[in-house]
């Protein structure tokens, strides 16, 4: 297996795909053309104009500010009418690829470079314990950049291009962040569909890093 480092060197060269990590700290795959570039451009297509978009407001320290990009979310335990057919044609094949029985979807609406999501930690009294997060990415690439919390504080960049999927093993939510951050790169829109397995409200578990406004 690459080493950490090898791994996020190569990404700055390379197109990225397989292993990102293996090991006490949890794993991470890269999984490029999980859909195919024409149903990743269609999906794009149906949900950005299909989709009731919100904004949200979000506080930061003492004040509230726009979360700079759009949001949207739909169960999937089961889904109901509501739920447009590309999410569930998704879902149906991102649940067949893993064994995972993801009951949540959020999306996310990058509308250019200025929007973003800040570096953080999925909150672990928020999803079930074992479980994954995947990541299914439509529309134009952006940058994820993946940190580790402690030493070795080794980070990683990787591509999200249309249609890959990123998958990030329970433990990287208390060992890493991740985030995407703003660019002056003139990029075009992009849609994540972020595949979750929701467990009831509990309060904060040790290692949750809180952030806001994100
Ligand atoms: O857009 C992405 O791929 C990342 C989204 C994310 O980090 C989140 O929804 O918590």
């Amino acid at each position: 297996m690459r080493n950490w480092k090898q791994v996020s060197q190569l990404k700055l060269f390379d197109s990225c795909q397989g292993t990102l990590a293996d090991d006490e700290r949890g794993r991470i795959t890269y999984t490029p053309e999980f859909v195919d570039a024409e149903t990743a451009q269609t999906w794009f297509t149906e949900l950005h104009s299909g989709v009731t978009w919100r904004s949200e407001r979000r506080e930061m320290y003492d004040r509230e500010v726009d979360v700079p990009r759009l949001l949207g979310h739909f169960r999937l335990d089961p889904a109901s009418g509501a739920t447009p057919a590309e999410i569930r044609e998704a879902a149906r094949r991102v649940v067949a690829h893993l064994g995972v029985p993801f009951n949540s979807v959020g999306l996310n609406l990058y509308r250019d470079g200025r929007d973003s999501v800040a570096p953080h930690n999925d909150h672990l009294y928020d999803i079930c314990e074992g479980f994954p997060i995947a990541l299914l990415s439509l529309g134009a690439t952006r940058r994820m950049t993946i940190r580790a919390k402690a030493a070795p504080r080794r980070s990683m960049h990787v591509d999200l291009e249309p249609g890959s999927l990123l998958v990030m093993g329970y433990e990287t939510q208390i060992h890493y962040t991740h985030g995407v951050p703003k660019t002056r790169a003139a990029v075009g829109e992009r849609i994540s569909l972020a595949f979750r397995v929701k467990a009831e409200r509990q309060p904060p578990k040790a290692g949750d890093e809180r952030t806001f406004a994100r």
